[in-house]
C-alpha cells in the first residue's frame, strides 16, 4: 500500500495532489492546522476519503508523531506562509514556516524512517532578480523577498539531506500555477474573481499594482502531477516545472475581462498600494530536465488557464448572488 502524507493540504495544491494519488490508489493522510473554524473548502469533496492529522510545520514534536503514526512512504510538504507581500510584513513567522519548517520534517523523516521519499515545493521566487532566461535548474538564486529566501534555505536543506543522509529528498522548483482554488490574494485570482463580479454588477473597479510584471503561469493541475513524477523517478533530483512561456500581469487582466466582453481599461486602476518593496519583474522556466526525464508537459494553455478562471468564477458569482437573493 502506498501511503501519502500531504502538508498544507488545505491549500490550492494540496486539494489538487490529494485527488491525483486517490484516483493512483494512495492512501492519502494530510496535515492541518488548528483553527477555530473548519472551513476546508477546497478538500470538503474528499474528507471521506483522506485522513486528517492535526500538526504544524513549527512543532517538531507533533511532526516526528505524525510520521510514527501514519508510517508514509512519500511525504509532499506543500505547507508554507506562501503570500509574498505576508512575507515583508511577517519576516520571522515565514523564515519559521516556509524556511526551518522544512528542516522539522527532513529531521523528522531522518528519524523516523529515513527510507520516506520527500518532495518539497520549492519556487521560482528563488531566481528573483534573474540572471538568465530561461530559468533552468543551474540558473543561479537571487530572491527578492523573505518568501524567497525562505524558500531557497529549504531549498538548500533537501539537497543537503540528499547529500548527507542519501534520502531520497526532490525540490520541485515550481513556476507559477493557478487555478479555480488559487487563494484569492494572488493576482489571477484576483483578477478573474473581480471579472466575475463586475460583470455581474457587484463592483467597478479592480485595483492593482504592478501590471508590468511577467510571469509564467501555468495550471495547478498539471504541476503535481509533476511533483508525483519526481518521487516515482530511479533516482531524486531537482526539477524546474514551468510551460516556458511568460505574459503580463496585463495581458491576463486584458484576456480576463475579455472572456466576457468587457475592456479591460475601464475598469483597473494602478494602486501603490500593491506595489512591493521589491518584486521580481520576470520570470520563464525552461522544463526541459522535466520533460526528458519524467516525461512531464503542461497540457493546459494560458489562454484555456485564463478562460477556466473566469468561467468558475462566473459560476460562483452567480451561485453566491442567488443565495443572497433566498436568503432576502
Ligand atoms: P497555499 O497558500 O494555497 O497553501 C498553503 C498551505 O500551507 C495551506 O494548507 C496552509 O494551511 C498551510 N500552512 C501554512 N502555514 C502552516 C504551518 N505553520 N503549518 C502547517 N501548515 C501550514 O499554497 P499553494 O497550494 O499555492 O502552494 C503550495 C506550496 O507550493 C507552498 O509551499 C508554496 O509556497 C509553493 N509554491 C506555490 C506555487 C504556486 O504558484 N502556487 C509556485 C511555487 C511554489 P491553512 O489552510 O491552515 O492556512
Ligand atoms: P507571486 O504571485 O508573488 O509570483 O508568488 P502573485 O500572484 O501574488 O503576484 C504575481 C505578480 O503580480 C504582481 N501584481 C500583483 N500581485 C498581487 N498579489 N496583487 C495585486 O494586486 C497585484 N498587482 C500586480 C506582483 O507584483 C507580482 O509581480 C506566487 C506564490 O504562489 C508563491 O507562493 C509562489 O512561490 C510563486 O508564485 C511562484
Amino acid at each position: 500500500m502506498r501511503v501519502a502524507l500531504i502538508t498544507g493540504i488545505t491549500g490550492q495544491d494540496g486539494a489538487y495532489l490529494a485527488k491525483l494519488l486517490l484516483e493512483k490508489g494512495y492512501q492519502v493522510h494530510g496535515m492541518v492546522r488548528r483553527g477555530s473554524t473548519l472551513p476546508f473548502e477546497r478538500i470538503a469533496d474528499l474528507t471521506d476519503l483522506i485522513a486528517l492529522h492535526q500538526g504544524d510545520l513549527l512543532d517538531q514534536m507533533a511532526l516526528n508523531r505524525l510520521l510514527e503514526e501514519v508510517q508514509p512512504t512519500e511525504v509532499y510538504n506543500l505547507a508554507a506562509q506562501s503570500f509574498v507581500p505576508t512575507s515583508f510584513d511577517q519576516p520571522i513567522l515565514t523564515g519559521e514556516v516556509t524556511a526551518l519548517g522544512v528542516t522539522r520534517i527532513l529531521e523528522a523523516i531522518r528519524t523516523v524512517n529515513p527510507n520516506i521519499r520527500f518532495y518539497q515545493a520549492s519556487s521560482s521566487e528563488m531566481f528573483g532578480k534573474v540572471q538568465e532566461e530561461p530559468q533552468t535548474e543551474k540558473t543561479p538564486f537571487w530572491p527578492r523577498s523573505p518568501y524567497g529566501v525562505s524558500k531557497m534555505y529549504g531549498h538548500w536543506m533537501t539537497v543537503n539531506y540528499r547529500e548527507s543522509y542519501n534520502m531520497f529528498a526532490c525540490s520541485g522548483i515550481l513556476f507559477n500555477h493557478e487555478s479555480p482554488l488559487r487563494g484569492i490574494e494572488f493576482v489571477t485570482r484576483k483578477i478573474s474573481y473581480a471579472v466575475a463580479r463586475i460583470a455581474h454588477g457587484l463592483q467597478k473597479e479592480l485595483r492593482l499594482g504592478n501590471l508590468d510584471a511577467e510571469r509564467d503561469w501555468g495550471f495547478a493541475g498539471d504541476y503535481v502531477e509533476a511533483m508525483w513524477l519526481m518521487l516515482q523517478a530511479k533516482k531524486p533530483d531537482d526539477y524546474v516545472v514551468a510551460t516556458g512561456k511568460k505574459y503580463t500581469v496585463r495581458e491576463f487582466a486584458r484576456l480576463a475581462f475579455g472572456r466576457v466582453n468587457i475592456d479591460w481599461e475601464e475598469h483597473v486602476v494602478v494602486d501603490e498600494k500593491f506595489y512591493r518593496p521589491a518584486d521580481v519583474n520576470t520570470l520563464c522556466g525552461n522544463p526541459a530536465k522535466a520533460q526528458t526525464e519524467l516525461g512531464w508537459k503542461p497540457k493546459v494553455s494560458f489562454e484555456q488557464l485564463v478562460h477556466l478562471m473566469v468561467d468558475e468564477d462566473m459560476k460562483r458569482v452567480k451561485a453566491e448572488l442567488k443565495l443572497k437573493q433566498e436568503q432576502s
